[in-house]
């Protein structure tokens, strides 16, 4: 066999069988993004399988842009803690009560980490829609982010998933498609408001929850489903955020394995 050959091979078959682990998942991560990220993180250390799927060629999100393209981005307590576990340097700032961190290291960083805790991140894959069965959402469907680009009529492909979550950020793309495509959801998304850091922050917790049965919004996408504000280049919330996405994710799955075994 000639090498050409030969490298052809070895990435159609491990493809092949990487596709093959993401048929059935435990948690489909729709975005990687700093929210997506940390709740890949948080399920995966727990022996789940869970996937990203991040329509760019590169996880992070807005967080390698920092503050208007300077590379430093804000963390408020408490959520430096979630930084210190992926070893990410913070420097604290003068008569504040918060962190900066260098915005290259930071989605480094938290990728490296949801990778290592076993998570698999997809990139170059957009999530055009979800599957539903009985009044709950099971899965979702995928096509090539370059092929939804040039706009070409190809069919995607459908995995099924436990849980799914939107961390796709600013857009809550797939809250936006469940509500848009499925009136009997009755869903409405009332879209972020401008920005104000400090309130932003504060309901971006209390947003994070399961609007939908297996449909879970963390990040930004949580803030504008609800229509809370938005904050710019603080981010401790997102990190909240994807840990506490993942709390409750972790929460519905024990709770049903009880259930299983009752
Ligand atoms: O936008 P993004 O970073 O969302 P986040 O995790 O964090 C928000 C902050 O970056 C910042 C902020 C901080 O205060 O407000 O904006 O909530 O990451 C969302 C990711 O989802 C991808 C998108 O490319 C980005 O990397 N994404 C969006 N729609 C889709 C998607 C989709 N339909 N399929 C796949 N990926």
């Amino acid at each position: 066999m000639e090498l050409e050959e030969r490298i052809t091979k070895a990435i159609f078959d491990t493809s092949h069988k990487y596709f093959g682990e993401l048929l059935h998942l435990d948690v489909a991560v729709c975005g990687g993004g700093p929210s997506g990220l940390i709740t890949a993180k948080y399920l995966a250390e727990k022996n789940l399988n869970v996937a990203i799927f991040e329509r760019n060629l590169s996880f992070g999100g807005g967080i390698w842009g920092g503050g208007m393209g300077y590379p430093m981005i804000v963390i408020e307590k408490p959520a430096d803690e979630i930084l210190r576990e992926f070893d990410i340097k913070l420097v604290p700032v003068e008569g504040m009560n918060f962190y900066t961190a260098n915005s290259v290291e930071v989605p480094a960083k938290l990728a490296t980490g949801a990778i290592n805790a076993g998570a698999k991140i997809l990139t170059g894959i957009f999530v055009n829609d979800l599957v539903l069965r009985e009044g709950k959402v099971a899965g979702i469907v995928i096509n090539s982010y370059a092929i939804e680009k040039a706009n070409f009529h190809v069919d995607p492909l459908a995995l099924m998933a436990k849980y799914v979550v939107d961390a796709t950020g600013h857009e809550a793309y797939v809250a936006n498609i469940l509500a848009r495509k499925n009136s009997e959801a009755n869903i409405k998304i009332y879209g972020e408001k401008s920005m104000w850091a400090e309130e932003g922050e504060r309901d971006l917790l209390d947003n994070t929850k399961e609007i939908y049965p297996g449909l879970f919004v963390t990040g930004m996408a949580a803030n504008a489903v609800y229509g809370s504000y938005r904050m710019g280049a603080i981010f401790g919330g997102m990190f909240l955020s994807g840990k506490k996405c993942a709390e409750e994710i972790l929460k519905k799955l024990d709770k049903n394995e009880k259930n299983l075994f009752r």
